[in-house]
C-alpha cells in the first residue's frame, strides 16, 4: 500500500471523465487499497481516483466513527435517489473549505466489489451523501460546482494564491515546495 498525492481545485485534471474499469484485477486492488490508505491518513470519508489522477471508475468510502467501515465501489451507478438532504461538504482536493449542498436523501447504487462481484446498497444520510459526492468526482464534478460563482471564485482564488501554478504544473513538481 502507498500514500497517493491528492490533485487540489483548480487543478484540470479534477475535470477528467473517469473510465469504466474492464476487469477488476490487482491494479485495481492495489488503487482501492492506495485510496483507502490516502483517505485514512488524510483523515477524510470518500476518496475517488480521479483526485489521485487516475481517471478509472473507483472510489472509496468510510463514514463510521471507527474507520473500520470502508466500501469500495467500482463502476458504481447511482440507480435511484428519493428526497433530499442539505449537509455540509468538504473535500480533499478543496482543502480548508466546507460548504452546504443538497443532495439526495436516499440513494441505491450498483457497483462492483474489489472481486469484480455485483452488488447493490441502499444508503441515507451523510453514507449516501459521500457516494454522491465521489461518483461526481468520476464525472468532473466538484461540491464548488452547486455554490454560487462568487463563492467558487473566492475558493478558487484563496487555493491559487496558496499553491499559485496548481492547474498548470503537474503534482509531482509542486512535492517539497510546500
Ligand atoms: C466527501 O471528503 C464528503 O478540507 C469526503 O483539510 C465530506 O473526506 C462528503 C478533508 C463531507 C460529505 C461530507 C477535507 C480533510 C476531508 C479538508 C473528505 C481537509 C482535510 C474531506
Ligand atoms: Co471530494
Amino acid at each position: 500500500m502507498a500514500l497517493r498525492q491528492v490533485l487540489h481545485y483548480p487543478d484540470s485534471r479534477l475535470r477528467n471523465k473517469a473510465k469504466p474499469v474492464a476487469v477488476v484485477d490487482d491494479d485495481i486492488r492495489r488503487l482501492i487499497d492506495d485510496l483507502l490508505e490516502t483517505m485514512y491518513d488524510a483523515p477524510g470519508i470518500g476518496l475517488a481516483a480521479t483526485q489521485v489522477n487516475v481517471h478509472k471508475r473507483v472510489l472509496v468510502v468510510d463514514v463510521s466513527a471507527e474507520h473500520d467501515q470502508p466500501h469500495a465501489f467500482v463502476n458504481p451507478v447511482i440507480e435511484f435517489t428519493e428526497g433530499t438532504q442539505e449537509r455540509e461538504e468538504g473535500c480533499l482536493s478543496v482543502p480548508g473549505f466546507y460548504e452546504t449542498v443538497e443532495r439526495a436523501a436516499h440513494i441505491r447504487v450498483n457497483a462492483l466489489d474489489r472481486d469484480g462481484k455485483a452488488f447493490t446498497m441502499t444508503a441515507e444520510g451523510l453514507l449516501a451523501v459521500c457516494i454522491q459526492h465521489e461518483c461526481d468526482h468520476l464525472d468532473g464534478k466538484l461540491f464548488v460546482d452547486y455554490l454560487s460563482g462568487l463563492k467558487r471564485q473566492r475558493i478558487k482564488k484563496k487555493l491559487q494564491k496558496r499553491a499559485p501554478d496548481s492547474s498548470r504544473r503537474p503534482a509531482v513538481a509542486r512535492a517539497g515546495r510546500g
